[in-house]
């Protein structure tokens, strides 16, 4: 078969709900994947920062293997040795008291929507049914109904109703409009650090000090939606840190299995999960040993390579890179660590057009929201890698 067959496979049989780039691929190793017909690019996407630790990183690998022979699924009626494991190791890493596993990053959403709510009834004594989070404009929590209850994304929200009631929608990175918002019923504030699908929209300096002061000053749950930005790409473990705050609740996801597992988690430093019983939560394979003995050699894997404070290095010299390249039609670069992007005018004739063509120079990368590309490559990026992509991204960009 060739890519035309699989692509032609793809169409008959699969739902359309995804516009991929027309490439196939059937390899990963560190920054690089490999098409069916045996061309290499460069992954500037990273599956949206879930192999930040690289494709198919073998250390992850061979832990993968050897649960997977002894052990992958228990279910939650009963224990299993890599849960407790995983669980020090993680609060160990991130500061956090209690830890919940689920799978993927939305279910994470929900469940520290769930957990939210049942906080401000039992400890803030909220009216039952009454509670209310708020949440930013432009925001991306995942795809379940009530997340997309609350974007502000039409293609996320169009046709999908009714909605989950209970949430307030304010401007991102407006620190005023929170405490304008709250009301005798908000439990919570779910935010992103730094908007990735929005296209890496960047809060002011001192928003999110502003956001802790205020949800610590009127009881409010801080919620960090880090599922993106965690686990070093903003070249911090935790996004929170380039401001020195600590939420009240963090959620990660993506890169927690390094790309091999859906592996997601709610961190807590407050009460807030104490407060869930036997029987309210849960999932068939959240907290499953396969799951943990993953997580817990990816999130070794982080600290061991240094890929954080490579993210930090290796961003900064890819975003230098990307500024001094001159087009008229490129309206902003930006970034933090190696989530960056390139913003176009509408003039420029929309962001896909470029990664068609990054693609035919070696590069795979996403446009968002039409006119903007993210370039996040796996944390292991070294600088003749970045120096490999900026020569090939230049001349399209200019073009
Ligand atoms: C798709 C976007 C990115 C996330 C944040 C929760 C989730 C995500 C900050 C949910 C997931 C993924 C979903 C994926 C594409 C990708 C994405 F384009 F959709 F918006 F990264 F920006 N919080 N983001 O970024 O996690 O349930 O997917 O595990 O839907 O195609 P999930």
């Amino acid at each position: 078969m060739d890519q035309r067959d699989y692509i032609n496979l793809e169409q008959q049989y699969g739902a359309h709900n995804y516009k991929p780039l027309d490439v196939v691929l059937t390899r990963g190793e560190g920054v690089w994947v490999w098409d069916v017909d045996g061309k290499r690019y460069m992954d500037c996407l990273s599956a949206y920062s879930a192999v930040n630790q690289g494709h198919c990183h073998p250390k992850i690998l061979a832990a993968m293997i050897e649960q997977a022979q002894k052990l992958t699924l228990t279910s939650r009626a009963f224990r299993n040795d890599q849960l407790g494991l995983f669980y020090r190791e993680l609060c160990e890493l991130t500061n956090s008291h209690k830890v919940l596993p689920m799978n993927s990053g939305a279910e994470a959403v929900e469940t520290v929507i769930k957990a939210v709510r049942k906080w401000g009834y039992r400890a803030k004594g909220i009216a039952e049914g009454r509670a209310e989070i708020i949440v930013c404009e432009n925001n991306f929590h995942g795809r379940t109904i009530t997340i997309v209850g609350f974007s502000t994304d039409p293609t996320s929200r169009e046709g999908f109703g009714p909605f989950t009631p209970g949430f307030k929608i304010i401007p991102f990175g407006d620190a005023e409009a929170l405490e304008n918002a709250i009301g005798p019923n908000t439990v919570g504030f779910l935010v992103e650090p730094i908007q990735g699908e929005a296209g890496v929209v960047i809060p002011p300096a001192g928003y999110l000090k502003k956001v802790r002061e205020i949800c610590t000053r009127h009881n409010i749950v801080l919620i960090l939606d880090e599922i993106q930005t965690g686990l070093g790409r903003t070249g911090k473990l935790l996004a929170e840190e380039h401001e020195g705050i600590e939420a009240d609740l963090t959620l990660v996801g993506k890169a927690l299995s390094g790309g091999f597992y859906p592996v997601s988690a709610v961190l807590s430093n407050s009460e807030v999960l104490g407060l869930l019983r036997p029987g309210e939560h849960g999932s068939t394979f959240g907290g499953n040993p396969l799951a943990c003995a993953i997580a817990r050699t990816a999130i070794r894997v982080l600290t061991e390579e240094n890929l954080i404070e490579n993210a930090s290095r290796m961003g900064s010299y890819f975003l230098e890179g990307l500024k001094n390249i001159k087009n008229p039609k490129i309206k902003e670069v930006r970034g933090k660590g190696l989530l960056l992007a390139v913003e176009f005018y509408p003039e420029a004739g929309g962001a896909r057009s470029y990664c068609e063509r990054l693609m035919q120079n070696g590069l795979l990368c996403k446009e968002t929201h039409d006119n903007i590309i993210r370039f996040a490559p796996p944390l292991v990026i070294d600088e003749h890698q970045v120096d490999w992509a900026l020569e090939r991204i230049e001349p399209v960009l200019c073009s």
